[in-house]
């Protein structure tokens, strides 16, 4: 008979789900989404349906190794965890003292959700080392600054609760391809008569399900829901009671959208004058209405301002009075655990360094490979991501990778783009392998995962990676011994009311827990009664905090510098707008080497008159470039992007592409206006037709 555990997804995705593994002498044989949990409701993704080929992959990296080969070419050989942390410590001690620790610089992203080995003991450990510090902005920062700037804290609809919307808005936000466990409240809400209209430059696989499909200019969303709020305080539909007691700067706001008319707000936005005096309409009078805002907007140059903007529209209505109202971003500022007392950056205080050290980017790793000194970056450190792919201004980051002088480090599952440039290579588990506890950004459920399988090889979960590490260092803190049920504990001692009476112990024996957030059983309403945690306690639609830093208080809209309305010489050399966002298959470049993802990654869609023009053909290889580079993908001619836009979903690892480069050859490193954010989907191109 197999024994049925639990576990957690532990991918980057809003849905965190529990999951239920049989295992039969030792082996999972068999994986499903828990029929239990409130939000994953009995199914997962197809990524993770059939996630056993992946963790059984003869791929999988077992055992530590050393390059033989050239960097980037992928060779190397085995050698022991001895010789391994015996290299690595040795290395980083003498980069160190001759460089400084700041030459040092980890690396790490999303491959993994879970507290512990996302950003635990490696944090203290580089802390202690003193290297430089990650800003980790790849992903969400413009929006999450976007969101507290207008809210104050990173909270909204619980997605249990759209069943009850009239109208939900997925503005940016692929529910299909990226937070499928929405889906059913999504459908459930339907067959109760609600509307589901989908904001997006793409028609993708959620928009072809919508009601309605609104295709907008990438990168125009401010200028949308300006439009929008022209109408809805230009007719009087907003709630004046919830405006009084709950908002700040309604009267500057009133003002400020006067200047963006319908006919303006078109012209922007590339939506007619017409939809968007409809959309408001509905917006303000079909109730409850509830918008699942996500991060795609927010990856294009005024990417915060979008959010921020957006974010004033359930206040205005005052659409968080209801259940099934409201907005959804993320839910993971709710999860008030001690993750100050996890990372303990105080450490950097008794590193060699004696200072907080210096801050690097990771949207700007290319520029901090190549140009960066006092001191340059000499040792990088990479897990739980692969930056060789990901990141943006691609063959600026692979040839800071190819630097010489360069002592690569690279933890993971499998030999990505990444660990082809690494000196050492270590062996990372899954997550069927490990303990963790886990946050999600799309609901409220705090959840504990216990290792269902042994690691497979040597593999070493990164917890314990740093935790040997710290050891060959000479670290002797305290903090360096804690257990990982010492870790969860530490993170659990809060005294935050939607934390408290959550133990080590009720997780493991309910493995998934609804945090605190009003009544049990009862629906979260985080503003039916303000308790925004703006400065001022209210929804700041004019934020004084940003102009005391000499930034507009109020909401503005301006075209991204690599837009149809942006720079203008650009535009004329390459008269196309990429977006890439992601694939159903994939989980940003995970999965591109099982079957599941194989395909991903690899098609631009592009509108039949920009094809004709170019004289391309469905299914032809086309060369996408611009001034950062080129890469090939296939033509996919069809009306699924307007004339002027083209997409591409991302991303597939580089080595799987002819050319060995994906779409991150074309996008830029330029920051967005508020939290140092990438924009991935402001980048200008032209496409032709590839030759042999
Ligand atoms: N299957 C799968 N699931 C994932 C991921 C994955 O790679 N694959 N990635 C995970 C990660 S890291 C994240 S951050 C989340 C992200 O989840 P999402 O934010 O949903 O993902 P994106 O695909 O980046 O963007 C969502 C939508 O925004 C659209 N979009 C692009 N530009 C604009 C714009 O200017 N305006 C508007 N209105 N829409 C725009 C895109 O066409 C896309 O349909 O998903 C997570 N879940
Ligand atoms: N063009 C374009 N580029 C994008 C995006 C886009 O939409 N378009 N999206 C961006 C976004 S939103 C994000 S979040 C980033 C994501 O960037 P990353 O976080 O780098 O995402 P992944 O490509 O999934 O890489 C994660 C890696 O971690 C490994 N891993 C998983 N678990 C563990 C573990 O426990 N230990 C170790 N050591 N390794 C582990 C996996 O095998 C995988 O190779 O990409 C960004 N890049
Ligand atoms: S990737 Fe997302 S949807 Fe798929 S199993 Fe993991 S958490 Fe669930
Ligand atoms: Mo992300």
């Amino acid at each position: 008979m197999p024994q049925t555990l639990h576990t957690t997804c532990s991918h980057d995705c809003p849905d965190a789900c529990s999951i239920l593994v049989d295992i039969e002498d030792g082996r999972a044989v068999r994986i499903r989404g828990n029929p239990d949990h409130p939000v994953t409701r009995g199914f997962l993704c197809g990524k993770v349906a059939r996630y056993l080929e992946r963790v059984y992959s003869p791929e999988r990296l077992l055992h530590p190794l050393r390059r033989v080969g050239a960097k980037g070419e992928g060779r190397f050989e085995r050698i022991t965890w001895d010789e391994a942390l015996d290299t690595i410590a040795a290395r980083l001690t003498a980069i160190a003292a001759d460089y400084g620790p700041e030459s040092i610089l980890p690396y790490s992203y999303g491959g993994t959700m879970g507290y512990l080995n996302g950003a635990g003991m490696d944090r203290r450990f580089f802390h202690r080392l003193g290297a430089s510090l990650l800003a980790r902005t790849i992903c969400a920062e413009a929006g999450a600054v976007g969101l507290t700037v207008t809210q104050g804290v990173r909270v909204g609809t619980e997605p249990e609760q759209f069943r009850h919307s009239k109208l939900i808005l997925a503005w940016g936000a692929n529910i299909l391809g990226t937070n499928v466990h929405l889906w059913p409240f999504i459908v459930e809400a339907r067959r109760n008569g609600a509307r589901f209209y989908v904001i997006d430059p793409h028609l993708n696989r959620t928009a072809r399900q919508a009601d309605w499909h609104i295709p907008i200019h990438p990168g125009s969303d401010t200028a949308l829901a300006l439009g929008m709020m022209h109408v809805i305080v230009a007719e009087g539909l907003f709630d004046a009671d919830y405006v009084s007691r709950y908002t700040l700067g309604f009267e500057d706001l009133r003002e400020r959208v006067k200047e963006y008319p319908p006919e303006r707000a078109a012209a922007l936005t590339g939506i007619p004058a017409g939809d968007i005096v409809r959309l408001a309409r509905e917006y303000a009078t079909v109730r409850p209405a509830a918008i699942r805002l996500n991060y795609g907007l927010q990856r294009s140059e005024r990417g915060a301002m979008a959010v921020r903007t957006i974010a004033m529209l359930p206040a205005i209505t005052g659409s968080w009075r209801e259940v099934g109202g409201g907005l959804q971003l993320s839910t993971s500022q709710a999860f008030r655990l001690r993750r100050d007392k996890l990372e303990m950056p105080e450490l950097c205080l008794r590193s060699p360094l004696g200072r907080m050290p210096r801050t690097i980017n990771m949207v700007e790793l290319g520029k901090a490979l190549l140009d960066l000194d006092a001191p340059p970056v000499k040792a990088l450190f990479v897990y739980n991501s692969n930056p060789a792919a990901v990141a943006p201004d691609q063959n600026r980051v692979l040839r800071g990778l190819r630097r010489e002088d360069l002592f690569t480090v690279v933890s993971e599952q499998f030999q990505t783009d990444t660990a082809d440039y690494a000196d050492i290579l270590l062996p990372a588990p899954t997550f069927l392998e490990h303990s963790d506890l886990y946050f999600a950004y799309g609901h409220y459920h705090l959840q504990l995962a216990r290792p269902v399988i042994e690691p497979l090889g040597e593999a070493l979960p990164n917890v314990e990676l740093f935790r040997r590490l710290a050891r060959r260092m000479g670290f002797t803190e305290a903090c360096f011994n804690e257990t990982d049920d010492d870790l969860v504990r530490t993170l659990l001692d809060s005294d935050h009311p939607w934390v408290r009476g959550i133990t080590l112990e009720r997780l493991e024996r309910e493995h998934s827990i609804r945090l605190s957030v009003g009544e049990p059983g009862k629906p979260f309403l985080p503003f039916a009664e303000g308790g925004f945690e703006t400065p001022s306690g209210r929804c700041e639609l004019r934020a004084d905090g940003l102009a005391a830093r000499g930034i507009d208080p109020l909401p503005a809209y301006t075209p991204p510098t690599e837009s149809r309305l942006g720079d203008a010489g650009l535009r004329q050399r390459y008269p196309l707008e990429l977006i890439s966002p992601k694939a159903a298959e994939l989980v940003n470049s995970t999965f591109s080497n099982v079957a599941c993802g194989a395909q991903a990654g690899s098609r631009l869609e592009i509108h039949p008159e920009d094809a004709v023009r170019r004289d391309i053909e469905n299914g032809a290889v086309v060369r996408v470039f611009n001034d950062r580079g080129s890469c090939r993908l296939i033509a996919s001619v069809e009306p699924s992007v307007a004339a002027g836009v083209v997409c591409a979903e991302a991303v597939r690892w580089n080595k799987r592409s002819p050319d060995g480069r994906n779409v991150n050859a074309l996008t830029s490193d330029r920051l967005t206006d508020m939290g140092g954010g990438a924009t991935f989907y402001s980048t200008l191109v032209e496409v032709e037709k590839a030759g042999d």
